[in-house]
């Protein structure tokens, strides 16, 4: 017998209850053991580091730290300034104590896949300048290889003139499939905070991260890829019991 509808609806309404729970509980156990008093830390983008920022405001409240944020995209920028958070830069901080981030994807060897939201360029950037790069996720993040959780493919930013040749030049030489990503409302590609467009690589089989990521950042015209092989020191992931797996 096929289930009623309002049980169906009850049930993904749980399931969206329980990530976004999952989420919150990651991103406080984050901050909470990843942000002390007077430090520079990074701000990521997504759904994830809404509650990282919520946490960060509270303690700052609470406890008066003295913290700055600096922001890896216009929305990180939205979120300190409406948390009244105080807003740097890496001109003025080149050099931060840690970063805070979500990913699409976590593999065993904690390579990540970001940029699902179209952010790649700058979250890197920021974790790059960071002492610490923590993750923030959901227990649907958590992979034993890129691919398994994650069905989207790589994002990799290009500059808008050369899309094509670096789709085809990706695709001849790794596999796979590689898309260019359009605004929902299909009137045209996404572009990001810094003009370009964003690519997607449906790879068909796991890969040597490393190389590949150093490969595809070779080709002229890629920007950055949301391959972040050995950055991130720790991710956090929200599990569905309720418990925080750090790892
Ligand atoms: C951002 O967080 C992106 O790199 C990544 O795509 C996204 C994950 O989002 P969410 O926290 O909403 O799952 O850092």
């Amino acid at each position: 017998r096929s289930c009623p509808t309002h049980v169906l609806r009850l049930s993904q309404s749980a399931a969206v209850n329980m990530a976004e729970e999952s989420k919150k509980l990651a991103a406080y156990f984050a901050v909470d053991n990843s942000v002390q008093n007077n430090q520079v830390v990074g701000v990521g983008s997504g759904s994830t580091i809404v509650y990282a920022v919520d946490r960060l405001a509270e303690r700052v409240r609470q406890e008066q730290l003295n913290i700055v944020c600096v922001p890896t995209s216009f929305q990180a920028r939205q979120l300190i300034l409406q948390h009244g958070l105080t807003l740097s830069d890496l001109e003025r901080h080149p050099e931060l104590d840690v970063a805070i981030d979500g990913a699409d994807e976590v593999d065993a060897e904690l390579t990540l896949i970001k940029g699902g939201g179209g952010c790649l360029t700058q979250e890197k950037i920021v974790a790059s300048c960071s002492k610490y790069f923590v993750v923030i996720a959901d227990y649907r993040k958590d992979s034993k290889a890129l691919g398994q959780q994650w069905k989207k493919g790589v994002p990799i930013e290009v500059i808008p003139m050369a899309y094509v040749p670096v789709s085809r030049m990706i695709a001849k030489r790794f596999g796979g499939e590689v898309n260019l990503r359009m605004a929902i409302s299909k009137a045209g590609p996404v572009v990001t905070d810094n003009g370009n467009f964003i690519l997607d690589w449906k790879f068909e089989h796991a890969q040597n991260w490393k190389e590949v990521n150093t490969a595809i950042k070779m080709i002229p015209g890629v920007v950055e890829t949301g391959l972040f092989v050995n950055m991130a020191e720790q991710a956090y992931f929200g599990m569905e019991d309720g418990s925080v797996k750090v790892r």
